[in-house]
């Protein structure tokens, strides 16, 4: 099978051929240079290239850093007279997460503006859990007072992206109807845009500031507050930023899915990364936690949204720097994708939770509101069950399943953090019909698109 046609498809120059040996450094100069513009690169080699031995020497070339001065010179001019008795509100995206000292950043400017503050799951990443402006998540189980915020805004309101995620789990695949949004980014062919830009996924006014986030925040920040922001209309600060009140009572044999993401939230320890695979994770966990925790990133795999990518985004994580702590949450309709790559990953010290609820849950959840008229047992939703404990084992694995009143997962996360160089499997039992986070995605679906 070829499959170097369907990689240049998905990836355009990001897909780099190797199929002479003579040109491998040029091509891996141009691969690096990709990366550096954070674009995701596939090197395909050719059969008869990976069997020679070759020297290679690419060092690291880092892109120049920097802001655009006209683009942060005419913002700190226009900010104050146009955001003036408005309404200001900060939307952080991924892009923000590239850089480090993001977190400090973005609360300096939340204080500064006075800006009620909302993130992308990914664009957590970049945000402090201690600013006092956060509203938490949106879209895709998103905080219920960052989704009444965000669903609130209109035409007299102010918004800045820190980035832009424009996909269906962020946005929603919806515009924002604020009059006036100011778009920060030091990309320029990102995901989604026209021309460099996203004006076509907004209402009202539409500026840009370019340069990397956190070289433009340095700049901008000292300069408004010398200047002066004008004056805000003041901002009530919910501590709580769910409002929903939802089951706790969950089927016998079960973890309550809320406790348990409290308590996980309470045991991560310092340099660790957690990623979340297409299952209900990747809406679960933030709902719950509603602020990022300073000793965990946690990155999700939304965008492509292909069910078992967050195991091998584990694996990459893992392998890149094996001193980082690495959890992977995916589900056990997930497993059936990379189960057969268990033994591989054996030795890799990886922390990998299964989400077991026996059902293909979010298609489970969502046919109920895309085909309400079709019987359940339609849905082909229902899962064999798996033991995955004695299946971790029999691929050179340990393996732990959580208890359903959660008394051994002190023991568990223990071990987690122990590194023996082998991998650990922990099931986690969990109840299908707890709907902890929302699935906004699921009122724009129809029999004619996918779930
Ligand atoms: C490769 C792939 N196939 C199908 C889908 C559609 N899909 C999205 S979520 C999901 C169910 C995931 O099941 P599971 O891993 O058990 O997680 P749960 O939703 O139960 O938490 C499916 C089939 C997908 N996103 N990717």
């Amino acid at each position: 099978m070829n499959i170097v046609p369907q990689l240049q498809a998905e990836l355009g120059d990001g897909c780099v051929v190797i199929d002479d040996i003579d040109t491998m450094e040029e091509q891996l100069e141009r691969a690096q240079s990709i990366l550096m513009e954070s674009k995701p690169v596939a090197i395909a080699f050719y059969p008869d290239i990976l069997s020679k031995g070759v020297e290679v020497d690419v060092p690291s070339r880092p892109r120049p850093r920097g802001y655009r001065a006209q683009d942060v010179q005419r913002f700190v001019e226009e900010f104050p007279r146009i955001a003036e008795g408005r309404r200001v509100v900060i939307y952080v995206g991924s892009e923000a997460a590239r850089w480090p000292n993001m977190p400090a950043l973005t609360t300096q400017l939340s204080e500064l503006l006075q800006a009620p503050t909302v993130w992308s799951v990914n664009g957590a990443n970049a945000v402090s859990r201690d600013n006092r402006y956060g509203f938490g998540y949106i879209s895709f189980g998103g905080n219920d007072e960052a989704m009444k915020l965000w669903r609130g805004i209109g035409p007299d309101d102010c918004v800045i992206t820190l980035g832009f995620d424009p996909g269906e789990y962020s946005l929603n695949l919806a515009t924002i109807p604020a009059g006036q949004v100011w778009s920060f980014t030091g990309w320029t062919e990102q995901y989604g845009h026209i021309a460099g830009e996203f004006r076509h996924r907004v209402r009202g006014n539409y500026d840009v500031v370019r340069g990397d986030l956190d070289a433009t925040l340095r700049e901008v920040i000292p300069q408004l507050a010398r200047r002066g922001v004008g004056w805000r209309p003041a901002v009530d600060l919910p501590e709580r930023l769910n409002t929903r009140q939802i089951s706790r009572d969950v089927r016998e044999g079960s973890v309550d899915f809320i406790a348990f993401y409290e308590q996980l939230h309470q045991s991560w320890r310092p340099n660790s990364i957690g990623f979340d695979d297409v299952c209900i994770a990747y809406k679960d966990r933030q709902y719950v936690t509603q602020r990022p925790h300073p000793w965990i990133p946690f990155h999700t795999t939304h965008d492509g949204s292909a069910m078992g990518g967050g195991f091998g985004l584990g694996v990459g994580a893992k392998m890149a720097d094996p001193s980082l702590h690495t959890f992977v949450f995916s589900g056990d309709g997930c497993w059936r994708l990379f189960g057969g790559a268990l033994a591989d990953a054996a030795n890799l010290d990886l922390r990998l939770f299964i989400i077991n609820n026996g059902v293909y849950g979010i298609v489970d959840k969502g046919l109920e509101v895309v085909i309400p008229d079709v019987e359940k047992r339609r849905y082909h939703s229902s899962l064999p069950s798996i033991d995955f404990v004695g299946a971790a084992r029999a691929h050179g694995w340990d393996g732990y399943r959580v208890k359903p009143d959660l008394s051994n997962l002190k023991e568990i996360m223990d071990a987690c953090y122990e590194t023996t160089g082998q991998s650990i499997v922990i099931d986690v039992p969990v109840d299908a019909d707890q709907v902890i986070g929302l699935n906004p995605r699921l009122n724009n679906l129809t029999t004619k698109t996918y779930l």
